[in-house]
């Protein structure tokens, strides 16, 4: 079938780049407001929306993922002043309700309901914070999708919502000091437009703010601001103890920043300011976990590729001072948190998958190993001030197991005891295998990845096969359960391969660094050949591969398509950072220029200029079947990425190619967070219905 793709008008920007002619016809797209853009928005829909319709499997893949997606979905409960808490979805429900109990075993009510604030879900609750007292609640709202949060606030007891309101915040902190009078938080100095999250500009000079309740948000009191450097981003918390206010100034998305402490009052706030500086030069990441008095537990990267936990007394805080309290270890500490004011619940990542370990605060020493087969911590609960913690434990083929785990009776033959169970519905999980491969990289390098299917699977070389990975920011990709893939897997014979490539955290910085910056190509060539190892293995072949990804892995699943066409059958591109050149002029892209270097820069420049997605699509030759999808209150990867490259697509490739090459806008959806369950189960059907036209991948029932 012939597509007909539209033929926007071409514009004659030019721009001379490091010596560089570098053509930018689809500039106008940029203007997300313009009529043209959105006229272009509506012609691509036009085409995409009936193309999906009509693939055969997409009303099946619908109707079964509403069926199979339909189970009680629950997470950790967790303890603010005298009630408990957790988030609750039954099913189906476009947003996550938070319910509120007496104990944890206690038949809880409804707190908070976000399906109340909107009829199709599309208004979300981000995060909440509770008053020390756990008398009020602050939580943050986002319409759309949008990165855009308005901070609203509500007795605990009554449910009765207070007037406050707090406006401009984006990339926030919540933190109360211990009066309960009120809390910091971070606020831009102003938003551009009424329909927030549409616009583009560059997201600077964001301040941090303490507001007083009862007062108005223009009578905040201004904590921090840094007029020199636009781009810092100055987050704080206060301290377990109360006392003390912690600030973490950070410049881009790698895991450093300078920390600067300072005494809080026991009522109020300093009169002025006047921060001492503990790391001041952006060389490693500090990150709070607990303290003794004045001594602070931190944990960082400073000389541990792998992470550590070291303390800092603040009466003696210069460095050669810092102890080690957990040394770094061969795999990669996660996260740490502090229970029953003396022990430490430590999760690590050994090769990809998530390892408990309960250490003591003071000493470090471990004090034993929690027991759990391969897979993911997926959520936690437990502080300082309580005996117990819950933790959520999922796999590819578990859909989540709740722990509970009583530390009032000592530390001896602590044992996890299951909590809540997630009813697995319309599978039987003894029906399928996950297996890790390691793989030999183009440089040698080994890298894991996961494969789940069916346990009788015939390795015949034609089984429709799913990658997925993610390459970057330090961030792990770790085993977790997902409908669709099950039905995918189940429904449609596939192999779903999840890739742990460089530039993720899994095995410490120095596995970022070796797939940033400079060394971006790696995680392209990391996933190549993991795509290459699949057809060796007779997993799969070109015709029936697969590739997905979203934001940087967006970028990643359109690098790869276009540096080997020939690879892949079926390309979806979520979200993706396709502009290499021009990334970091809107909204947060600014602060991955760690991440990618600064296009300003000649040298920096050089590296994206081999793999920039919009500018290396092939002149000539078969292009695999392509859907981009994005949305238009998508304020963390602007929408004008996927428009302009698929606009550059079409055009040089749409009239000769025999794939289609299709883009999918929607509206009233970001980047992802927030999104409503409705929503997320079309755009999945969606997905699947292409990847099965492409891949000729037939419904078993
Ligand atoms: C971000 O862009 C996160 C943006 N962000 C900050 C925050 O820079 O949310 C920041 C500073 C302080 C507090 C909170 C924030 N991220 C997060 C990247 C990947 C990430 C992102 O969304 F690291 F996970 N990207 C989209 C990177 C390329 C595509």
């Amino acid at each position: 079938m012939k597509i007909e793709y539209p033929t926007p008008q071409r514009c004659d920007c030019v721009e001379t780049l490091h010596g560089d002619q570098v053509d930018d016809p689809y500039r106008w797209m940029e203007d997300p407001d313009a009529a043209e853009t959105k006229e272009y928005v509506d012609l691509q829909n036009k085409i995409t929306m009936p193309y999906l319709e009509n693939c055969c499997v997409k009303k099946k893949f619908h109707e079964k993922l509403v069926d199979l997606f339909d189970f009680p979905k629950q997470g950790c409960p967790f303890k603010r002043g005298e009630k408990f808490y957790y988030n609750y979805n039954s099913g189906l429900q476009n947003q996550y309700v938070l319910y509120q109990q007496d104990s944890p075993e206690s038949p809880g009510e409804v707190f908070l309901d976000p399906n109340t604030l909107s009829e199709d879900g599309t208004v979300s609750v981000g995060c909440k914070s509770f008053s020390e007292d756990g008398k009020i609640m602050a939580y943050t709202i986002s319409v759309s999708g949008s990165d855009w949060k308005t901070v609203k606030f509500m007795k605990t007891d009554t449910k009765e919502q207070l007037k406050d309101v707090l406006e401009h915040v984006k990339f926030s902190c919540l933190s109360w000091t211990h009066d309960n009078k009120g809390l910091f938080y971070n606020k831009y100095p102003k938003a551009a437009t009424s329909d927030l999250g549409t616009e583009t500009n560059s997201n600077i000079h964001q301040k941090l703010y303490y507001h007083r309740l009862g007062t108005s948000q223009s009578d905040d009191v201004l904590v921090l601001e840094l007029p020199d450097e636009p781009q810092w981003m100055p987050g704080c918390e206060v301290s377990d103890c109360g006392k003390v206010l912690l600030l973490s100034i950070s410049n881009g998305c790698e895991p450093v920043n300078k920390y600067w402490v300072h005494d809080l009052p026991d009522q109020g706030l300093p009169h002025q300011f006047n921060f001492t500086k503990i790391a001041d030069n952006f060389e490693a990441e500090y990150d709070y976990i607990a303290n003794n008095g004045r001594v602070f537990y931190l944990k960082t990267n400073l000389k541990a590729d792998r992470y550590k936990l070291i303390s800092i007394d603040l009466d003696n805080p210069s460095q050669e001072n810092w102890k080690d309290i957990i040394p770094e270890k061969e795999s990669v500490l996660d996260w740490i948190a502090c229970v029953r004011s003396n022990l430490l619940v430590a999760c690590y990542t050994e090769d990809c998958v998530n390892k408990l370990y309960i250490h003591q605060l003071e000493s470090g020493a471990l004090v034993q190993a929690v027991d759990l087969p391969p897979g993911s911590i997926v959520g936690y609960s437990g502080r300082v001030q309580d005996s117990f913690i819950y933790f959520k434990f999922m796999s590819f083929i578990n859909p989540g197991v709740i722990y509970s785990m009583d530390l009032s009776k000592g530390d001896d033959n602590l044992t996890a005891q299951v909590f809540k169970e997630t009813p697995i519905k319309g599978l039987v999980s003894s029906d399928y295998v996950t297996k890790q491969i390691f793989f030999t990289s183009k440089d040698g390098t080994k890298v894991p990845m996961f494969v789940t299917h069916q346990k009788d699977l015939v390795l015949d070389g034609t089984n429709p096969t799913l990658m997925y990975g993610y390459g970057g920011f330090n961030i792990s990709l770790s085993p977790s359960y997902s409908s669709s893939r099950m039905i995918f897997i189940k429904f449609l014979g596939g192999v779903f391969c999840e890739v742990n490539m460089r530039g993720g955290g899994e095995y410490g910085n120095d596995w970022h660094h070796a797939g940033s910056l400079a060394n971006k190509q790696n995680v392209f060539d990391d996933f190549i050949s993991a795509g290459e190892e699949l057809i060796k293995l007779k997993y799969t072949s070109p015709s029936k591969l697969a590739i997905e990804g979203g934001s940087n892995g967006g970028l990643l699943v359109a690098a790869c398509a276009n540096q080997r066409p020939d690879l892949f059958g079926a390309v979806i591109c979520h979200v993706g950072v396709l502009d290499m050149y021009r990334f970091q002029k809107f909204t947060i892209g600014h602060a991955w220029m760690t991440e990618f270097g600064n296009p300003e820069k000649e040298d920096e420049w050089k590296w994206v200029k081999s793999y920039s997605p919009l500018h290396n699509i092939p002149d000539t030759g078969t292009y695999p079947a392509t859907l981009l999808l994005t949305g238009d209150h998508d304020d963390r990867v602007v929408p004008l990425h996927s428009l302009k490259f698929i606009a550059t697509l079409q055009h040089k490739l749409g009239a000769s190619n025999p794939n289609p090459l299709l883009i999918r806008v929607d509206t009233k959806s970001g980047h992802g967070a927030g999104k409503p369950t409705a929503k997320r189960l079309i755009e999945t059907a969606d997905c699947y219905a292409f990847i099965a036209a492409q891949l000729g991948a037939e419904w078993h029932q």
